[in-house]
């Protein structure tokens, strides 16, 4: 791809309504556009980011045996009136009538739409567990959204959901999420805690918000800096392995403000292992038992011949969230320079010629390497624009591609100036960047 015909619009300066850095960066590399208030539109880049999250965020749900489905974006209001919730969801939740007067909404979150599908086909235990997922569009109708699409009223969700037949059987299902949010949000390069917290509308009383790390970030935290060292690399997809790694996790205090007991917090940290900081949560998972099976009435049939309503759980990560947070997370403000992790940037690397109107083998050049690293599935965009080195090396700062191959006319057919940004280059075989490359995207 070339610059020049890519849909990258960039713009020199910071737009003034952008408060966060993630905000200003999408907006200045033209990765979204606003639309209306809360409300975007992904452009290339930016769509290219968010759908290679998806792309690892799905993965990681295939591997606990998650299957996956695809709900609407449009509701009926029944369903949320047997649940109850048609009330009290308030005025978060945006209701739309249909020409026949029908009462509708854009689903702010699918536990009543998959219950209803739940019930209508699945009547017996021996059928469980069932755990389904879809990535789909949500609305909240947010009475302030900002910082871009970190808190937008529109937005995409994971959004997964558990069926069991007892408590213990539902906590196995609540600890696979626990640990794939963990892996998941490891691929993503992120170190993501989980706290426990309050359950809100979604209700339930057991809870868990993947907060990361960053100043900007909305949560309040308090934490035993230890949960830092902890890992999952020994964990088993098993009922005892997973519960104890829950346990690990547990055993230190890491909660959000809505949980927090100072007294318990000082009797349980001491002073050197406290943390008290600011996160961004992108994703948050419930345990609520019966609360919508019993009153929407999906039950199924016991071993003995009883019946009994099915305990359930949801489990949701903000997709289009995690491309603010991982920009609050990786963006250097000092130096201006952002370095997308390799799994998920929106190109491998960048092809930069210097580019003198009368003499066309720089580009010429470009093109032969483009088509190299194409053949070894390495995506390469080329800037084939007349700017001078240094804008177009701050252009490609900005878009954050995570490295860079330079040619200027000294630049001989066997040794290339190449650069992991943030680095110092280096001069390198083509052979040898496919290889390191191809490694880095092995290992993700
Ligand atoms: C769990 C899945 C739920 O809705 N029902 C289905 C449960 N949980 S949640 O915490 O309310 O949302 C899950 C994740 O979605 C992201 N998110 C948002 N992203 C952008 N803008 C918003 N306004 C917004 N609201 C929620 C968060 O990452 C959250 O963890």
């Amino acid at each position: 791809m070339y610059i020049s015909k890519s849909f990258i619009p960039i713009l020199k300066n910071n737009p003034s309504e952008a408060k966060i850095k993630s905000h200003q960066l999408m907006l200045r590399a033209g990765m979204i556009k606003q639309s209306s208030a809360g409300v975007y539109s992904w452009l290339p880049l930016g769509f290219k980011v968010m759908k290679k999250i998806e792309k690892i965020v799905r993965d990681e749900q295939n591997k606990i045996g998650v299957q996956e489905i695809l709900m609407p974006t449009i509701q009926s209001s029944e369903i949320w009136k047997e649940s109850g919730r048609y009330e009290d969801y308030g005025e978060e939740m945006l209701r739309i009538k249909d020409r026949q007067n029908r009462e509708m909404l854009y689903g702010p979150t699918n536990e009543e739409l998959v219950t209803d599908i739940f019930r209508s086909s699945i009547k017996s235990y021996k059928s469980l567990p069932q755990l389904l997922y879809h990535i789909q569009w949500k609305f909240r109708d947010e009475i302030r959204p900002r910082f871009g699409i970190m808190r937008c009223r529109e937005f995409y969700m994971k959004d997964a959901y558990s069926f069991d037949i007892s408590d213990e059987e539902a906590f196995f299902s609540y600890n696979k999420f626990f640990l794939s949010y963990l892996k998941t949000f490891k691929r993503l390069d992120l170190t993501a805690i989980p706290m426990a917290a309050d359950t809100g509308p979604i209700g339930g009383n057991l809870s868990h918000e993947f907060i990361i790390l960053a100043e900007t970030g909305e949560s309040k935290i308090f934490t035993d800096k230890r949960i830092f060292n902890l890992n999952t690399d020994d964990t088993k997809l098993e009922k005892n392995s997973l519960a104890s790694m829950r346990n690990k996790y547990e055993q230190y205090y890491s909660v959000t403000d809505e949980k927090f007991d100072r007294k318990e917090f000082e009797e349980k940290v001491s002073v050197e292992n406290r943390l008290i900081t600011k996160g961004i949560e992108v994703g948050h998972i419930f345990y609520f038992g019966d609360k919508y099976s019993k009153s929407m009435n999906a039950s199924v049939d016991l071993p003995g011949g009883k019946k009994d309503f099915v305990k359930m759980g949801s489990y949701g990560i903000g997709v289009s969230r995690l491309v603010g947070a991982i920009i609050e997370a990786k963006y250097d403000e000092k130096t201006e320079v952002m370095k997308w992790p390799i799994s998920i940037a929106p190109y491998d690397i960048a092809i930069i010629p210097m580019i003198n109107k009368n003499d066309i083998t720089a580009l010429e050049k470009s093109n032969k390497i483009f088509k190299e690293l194409e053949k070894n599935d390495i995506e390469a965009i080329i800037d084939d624009t007349e700017e001078n080195y240094s804008s177009k090396i701050k252009k490609m700062n900005l878009i954050g591609v995570p490295y860079q191959i330079i040619i200027g006319k000294k630049t001989d057919n066997d040794l290339l100036e190449f650069k992991e940004v943030g680095r110092e280059s280096q001069k390198l075989k083509l052979i040898d960047i496919i290889k390191l490359i191809s490694e880095q995207k092995v290992r993700n």
